[in-house]
């Protein structure tokens, strides 16, 4: 039985008894089950520094030239940002019509404390790393990107026999690092069982009911962004059909969905992109980290759903101009987002101030902020997926015009 099958068994599994368990099982989950979730995250959370790292340089030393990296590069960036403001209009379109929120009445002292979301300049100055050891030290992602294409650059430059030897060296750690993740990968199962039950348990029916528009609105325009755009660009530029897509990016998906970190999902992205869905390795090797960290359109599209949401619970019609703004706020906003568990819920404030939606709403979304990262984590890697798959193909077609 392929492991994709037995992590759905585990997800359904942990659904199941999640619920027959409930609230009074609670003490025992958290005492017994929850660690076993929390190692397996961090075994995954182990191999992300030395992956982003590695395959960055191997990815980018192996476009062989700063021309290609700058081409690669700024398709790649130009192609995430229209995938990501397409999402947070289908965000939108989709809660227009299902009108989330509508006669809930908010209470006025669910008020969250949530942390200032950074301004955009802060994101950007942050991207460089001052000390890339306390950077990774930190699994900062962004800082680590940029260190390692400052490495990929300079290896380039410096060119010859020593660049050769620095590559076969990244290129080993690159390998080593993807054999460690099928060897945790075959523990995801039991980590997938761990990592949900507590969520289940402790969530129940009766918590989500009153906001399961707003849950069913991120699942649908989730699914809808996956099969409209991603397996459009996966069968127009990879000749995948959308099973086949979905198939190959199947693992990453439940790692996603599950662990609710895109870092987390990046391994087996990159692992799963090369042999499954054909993509180049120094092609996801730099698509895929780029896009883990910068390409968020669940998060993008859950903006749109919640701050409809939060508008109508409080009575407020959106204008069109305000419409606007989220939707430029959010997709800069989700650049920002980091790749890691409740990031979107910072981000989702930083977009309620620029168009002077009240805090408050934020209260009711943060008690369900963990269902609603598992679609939208789920939807950020498939983008990546997509992406990489787009990018692929637009290489080979740059280098048949170049042979003929
Ligand atoms: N959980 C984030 C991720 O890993 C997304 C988010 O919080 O919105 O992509």
């Amino acid at each position: 039985m392929n492991l994709s099958i037995k992590i759905f068994i585990a997800l359904v599994l942990a659904v199941i008894v999640g619920l027959i368990a409930g609230e009074p099982a609670l003490p025992f989950i958290n005492w017994w089950i929850a660690p076993i979730g929390t190692i397996f995250i961090n075994l995954i959370k182990m191999m992300i520094v030395p992956v982003v790292l590695c395959s960055l340089v191997v990815g980018m030393t192996s476009l062989g030239d700063t021309t290609k990296l700058g081409r690669i590069g700024i398709k790649t960036i130009l192609l995430y940002l229209v995938t990501t403001a397409i999402a947070i209009i289908i965000g939108f379109s989709v809660a227009g019509l299902a009108h989330p929120g509508l006669g809930l009445q908010m209470t006025s002292d669910a008020v969250v404390k949530v942390k200032e979301a950074p301004s955009i300049m802060q994101v950007f100055v942050a991207m460089v790393p001052a000390n890339p050891v306390a950077s990774m030290a930190k699994a900062d992602i962004l800082p680590v990107i940029v260190f390692a294409l400052f490495i990929g650059v300079g290896i380039l430059k410096v060119g010859g026999e020593r660049a050769d030897i620095l590559i076969k060296f990244f290129d080993a750690c690159a390998e080593v690092s993807y054999k460690i993740i099928g060897i945790v990968m075959s523990f995801a199962p039991i980590g997938v069982f761990a990592l949900l039950l507590p969520v289940v348990a402790k969530n129940g029916p009766s918590v989500l009911l009153p906001l399961i528009s707003v849950i069913a609105c991120v699942a649908v325009g989730c699914l809808i962004h996956a099969v409209a755009v991603y397996s459009t660009l996966a069968k127009v530029w990879g000749g995948h059909t959308p099973a086949q897509f979905f198939r190959g990016m199947s693992e990453a998906m439940l790692i996603a969905f599950t662990t609710c970190s895109s870092a987390a999902a990046l391994p087996v992205n990159m692992k799963n992109s090369q042999e499954k869905l054909g993509v180049s390795r120094d092609v996801s090797s730099f698509v895929l980290p780029l896009g883990a960290t910068i390409n968020m359109d669940g998060t993008a599209l859950y903006m749109g759903v919640c701050s409809l949401f939060i508008a109508n619970v409080f009575g407020i019609d959106l204008t069109y101009g305000q419409m606007a703004m989220i939707v430029l706020t959010g997709t800069l906003a989700s650049i920002g987002t980091a790749g890691v568990p409740g990031a979107g819920l910072i981000m989702l404030a930083m977009v309620l101030q620029s168009v002077n939606l009240p805090m408050e709403g934020l209260a009711l979304v943060a008690g369900i902020d963990r269902v609603l990262d598992m679609f939208r984590t789920c939807l950020n890697i498939t983008g990546d997926g997509a992406v990489a798959i787009v990018m692929d193909q637009e290489e080979k077609r740059y280098a048949k015009k170049q042979a003929a």
